[in-house]
C-alpha cells in the first residue's frame, strides 16, 4: 500500500495529495508531527520536512520531486504538456507557488495563526499576518491577469500549476484568509478545480481546535 506521510494543512502535502487522487492512485495517509522531529521520521527524511511518499518500494520527499515521479509513472491523465516551453511555464508557476507566494502568504498568515499555535509556539506576530494579508492580493491580481489570458495558470489544460496554487489557497481557505470577491477569474478556476472528485479528500480534513468555515467545503461558495 502507497502511505503518505503529512499534515493535513501542510500546502506541499496538499498538492502531492491532489496528483494522487487526480490519478487515481489509492494511499493511506499517516499524519506525521515534523516539528517533534522524531527518529524514524528523521530517517524516512534526513531534511525533516512533510510530504514523504512510500511508493513502489521507495520513499521519497519534495514535493515536487514526487509530484514528476507520479506523472512519469502514471503519466494519465497528464498533468504536465508535452512542448519544453509549456513544461517550463508550469515549472515556473509551481516554483512561484511554492517559493514565492508561500514565503510572501503561506507562511505569513497559515504559519502565524495554526502551526504556531499547533506546535506550541506563541501567538502570531501581527506584522507577519498583516504583510500576508497585503501581499495576498498582488498574487490574486496576478493569478486573474494570468486567467484573462488562459483557461487554466499555465496554458489551455489543468496542470500541476493549478494544483500547486490550489493547494496553498486552500489551506487559506481553511482559515477564512481568501477574498473570493477579489477577482472573479480567480474565483471560477477555484470553483472549478474544487469541484473536481480530486478534491473531495481536502475539502472533508478537520484540524482539532480549528474548524474550517461553512464555505470551506461548498462547491458554491
Ligand atoms: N520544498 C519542500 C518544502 C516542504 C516543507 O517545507 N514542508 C513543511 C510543512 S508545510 C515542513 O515540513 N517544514 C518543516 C521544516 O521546515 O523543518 C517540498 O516541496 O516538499
Amino acid at each position: 500500500m502507497n502511505r503518505l506521510f503529512h499534515v493535513p494543512l501542510s500546502p506541499f502535502s496538499r498538492k502531492v495529495r491532489l496528483v494522487l487522487a487526480e490519478k487515481k492512485i489509492e494511499v493511506e495517509l499517516v499524519e506525521e508531527r515534523y516539528w517533534e522531529q522524531d527518529s524514524d521520521f528523521l530517517r524516512r527524511n534526513p531534511a525533516g520536512k512533510v510530504p514523504v511518499l512510500k511508493m513502489d518500494g521507495r520513499l521519497m520527499s519534495e514535493s515536487q520531486a514526487i509530484c514528476e515521479y507520479i506523472e512519469e509513472t502514471c503519466p494519465t491523465p497528464a498533468l504536465m504538456p508535452v512542448t519544453p516551453a509549456e513544461r517550463c511555464e508550469v515549472r515556473r508557476l509551481v516554483f512561484w507557488f511554492d517559493d514565492k507566494f508561500h514565503h510572501e502568504v503561506t507562511s505569513k498568515l497559515l504559519y502565524e495563526r495554526v502551526n504556531k499555535k499547533v506546535m506550541g509556539q506563541g501567538y502570531p506576530d501581527s506584522r507577519n499576518v498583516k504583510s500576508g494579508a497585503t501581499r495576498i492580493k498582488y498574487h490574486l491580481d496576478y493569478m486573474g491577469w494570468l486567467l484573462d489570458q488562459r483557461r487554466w495558470l499555465a496554458g489551455d489544460k489543468m496542470s500541476l500549476a493549478d494544483f500547486a496554487a490550489a493547494a496553498h489557497l486552500s489551506c487559506l481557505d481553511y482559515i477564512s484568509d481568501v477574498d473570493w470577491n477579489r477577482n472573479a477569474n480567480v474565483k471560477d478556476w477555484y470553483a472549478k478545480i474544487k469541484s473536481r472528485p480530486a478534491f473531495r479528500g481536502l475539502l472533508a480534513d478537520q484540524i482539532p481546535g480549528f474548524p474550517p468555515p461553512p464555505h470551506y467545503a461548498d462547491l458554491d461558495f
